[in-house]
């Protein structure tokens, strides 16, 4: 039988205020956005996309600059049953190229400074539309989108229906499309409104300041899904700034942010208490938050942040609890739904307190990796859960503690990167013999890449020359912040390179 309201947008209409007059959203630029602006955009949207007679299940691939009407084509993507694909703005084009030729989308949305080499790798990969949307509300999407009715029918979705797929690097190989379905999201959605008490408008409601990007789950789904399904306005930043965040704090009752927010608005001499005694909440996640952090906020605006663990395959999974205690170090206790359980190499359970590795089972829980059933049987328990990569502990009271990840991956500003990617460009640079990319401390960002590179017999290698190189060819975040050319990498007697070695012999502290 079909049911209507598994289409997520159903949902989130129906959260809408009952005066759709009212403010929506409010940007940066001093523009306002009415909920009745979000409907008939995303219908107007909507209706234009099934005016292409795309397949059923296709993809919206779509690399552009934060703005509103990017959220409207996002859920406008959802109105029309079709799967959204996000792209952070950093990629460059050899990145691109991979996700449009494996991903296959039927429309690539890009901004018009990129059209011409956007366009050139979708048309290559046989996407029959490319469309630009500008952040100034320019662009041949909303030109041809202007001639359609603002009336839309919601198009039927089940919640098995994927509505989104997000790609994220691996320590090995190809990037994978994590498809997360109309359900995955919903589940999540409520869970969180709940969980986090966003309140209703009788209760005098609630308003987010958005200051992250628009292309992951973070600011994509928790910060966005968060306020519309509780009929909340957000205040639109286009880029985190934290004077801004600080100037509308007053207004505001929820913020989000990974931690390297919290350390650049810690830095702000402007934030006190009394600036702060409007909010109701601090969101921490996406990155480990030291405890300095924590501690330094509660002494300078009175709030304890509460920080959450999810990933792009899961959305959220961990939270402190609102009401209750939001024990710093910890990223709480599995949401409602989720069933999280630390096991050791040889499968077992563990024992409260034990280190192990992270693994989940939940209605929030992806459906696999796109065109990649082997990787996706790969990475699930026979008995069903998902392999999280992330290493830690739960308390004899629940609360989960995340020590480490068996993944070699380094999170820098809340942005994955995978080191074994920078290895193969590194190590496919002339001259170059082998690489090593390593995390270490990063006093604003966290987590930071440094490169240690070997190079052939009788070569020399500059280190600036091999960073230009990456600058070149990877998004700018991923690019380490530094790089040493040595003469061997030091390796264990199974001859792997010993990174926590590299990590110690190069991990001082960096500045911000
Ligand atoms: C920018 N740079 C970074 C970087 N961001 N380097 C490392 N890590 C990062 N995160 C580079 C820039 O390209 C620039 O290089 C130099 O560092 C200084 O840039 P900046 O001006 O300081 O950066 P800025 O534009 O201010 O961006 C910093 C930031 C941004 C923290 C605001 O990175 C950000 O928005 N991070 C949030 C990421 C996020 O949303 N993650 C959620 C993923 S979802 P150069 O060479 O050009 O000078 C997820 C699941 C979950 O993880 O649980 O939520
Ligand atoms: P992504 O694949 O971009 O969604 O990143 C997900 C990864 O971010 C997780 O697997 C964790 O390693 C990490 N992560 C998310 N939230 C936290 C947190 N609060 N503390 C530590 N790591 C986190």
């Amino acid at each position: 039988m079909t049911n209507p309201s598994s289409n997520l947008y159903t949902a989130l209409r129906r959260a809408f205020p009952a005066d759709l007059e009212h403010t929506a959203i409010e940007t940066d630029s001093g523009l306002f956005y009415t909920w009745r602006d979000l409907e008939s955009g995303t219908a107007m949207l909507a209706n234009f996309l099934q005016s292409l007679d795309l397949p059923d299940g296709a993809r919206i691939a779509v690399q552009v600059e934060k703005s509103v009407e990017a959220l409207m084509l996002y859920l406008a993507t959802l109105r029309a049953g079709y799967v959204f694909l996000p792209l952070n703005t950093a990629y460059q084009s050899a990145e691109m190229d991979y996700f449009i030729q494996d991903a296959e989308p039927a429309v690539v949305v890009c901004s018009a400074a990129n059209f011409g080499w956007v366009s050139k790798l979708a048309f290559r990969a046989g996407t029959p539309w490319v469309f630009t949307l500008n952040d100034d509300r320019s662009g041949s999407l909303l030109e041809r989108a202007a001639h359609w009715p603002d009336q839309h029918q919601v198009v039927v979705r089940q919640a098995d229906d994927v509505a989104v797929i997000i790609y994220t690097s691996g320590t090995t190989g190809r990037s994978k499309g994590a498809m997360l379905t109309h359900g995955n999201m919903l589940s999540n959605a409520l869970v969180l409104k709940d969980y986090w008490g966003w309140r209703s408008a009788a209760e005098g409601g609630d308003v987010l300041i958005h200051a992250l990007p628009i292309f992951h789950v973070h600011g994509l789904f928790v910060a966005i899904h968060g306020a519309l399904i509780n009929g909340s306005k957000m205040i639109w930043c286009a880029k985190f700034d934290p004077r801004l965040v600080l100037r509308k704090m007053p207004e505001a009752t929820v913020f989000m942010g990974v931690p390297t927010l919290y350390v650049r608005l810690l830095a702000e001499p402007g934030l006190t208490p009394a600036l702060a005694s409007h909010m109701r909440l601090f969101i921490s996640g996406s990155a480990p938050l030291l405890m300095d952090t924590f501690e330094a906020w509660q002494q300078r605006t009175g709030h304890t942040i509460l920080e959450r663990y999810g990933m792009s395959e899961t959305i959220m999974l961990t939270s402190n609890p609102y009401v209750g205690e939001r024990r710093g170090g910890t990223v709480g206790l599995p949401l409602p739904g989720v069933s999280l359980r630390v096991v050791g190499g040889d499968g077992r359970m563990l024992a409260p307190g034990e280190i192990g590795d992270i693994q989940v089972k939940g209605p929030n829980v992806f459906a696999g990796y796109w065109r990649m059933p082997e990787k996706t049987a790969q990475e699930f328990t026979a008995d069903g859960f998902f392999k999280t990569g992330d290493v830690g502990r739960q308390a004899a009271d629940g609360y989960v503690t995340i020590v480490g990840r068996s993944k070699d991956l380094i999170i820098s500003g809340g942005y994955n990167v995978y080191p074994a990617e920078l290895e193969s460009v590194i190590n496919d640079l002339p001259g170059v013999a082998e690489s090593a990319v390593v995390g270490v401390p990063h006093a604003d960002f966290g987590e930071v890449g440094v490169a240690v590179v070997v190079p052939r017999a009788g070569v020399s290698l500059a280190p600036a020359a091999i960073l230009a190189r990456l600058k070149a060819s990877v998004a700018n975040y991923k690019v380490p912040k530094q790089c040493f050319v040595v003469t061997d990498l030091p390796r264990n007697t199974m001859g792997k390179v010993q990174k926590n070695v590299l990590r110690d012999r190069y991990g001082v502290t960096q500045g911000g």
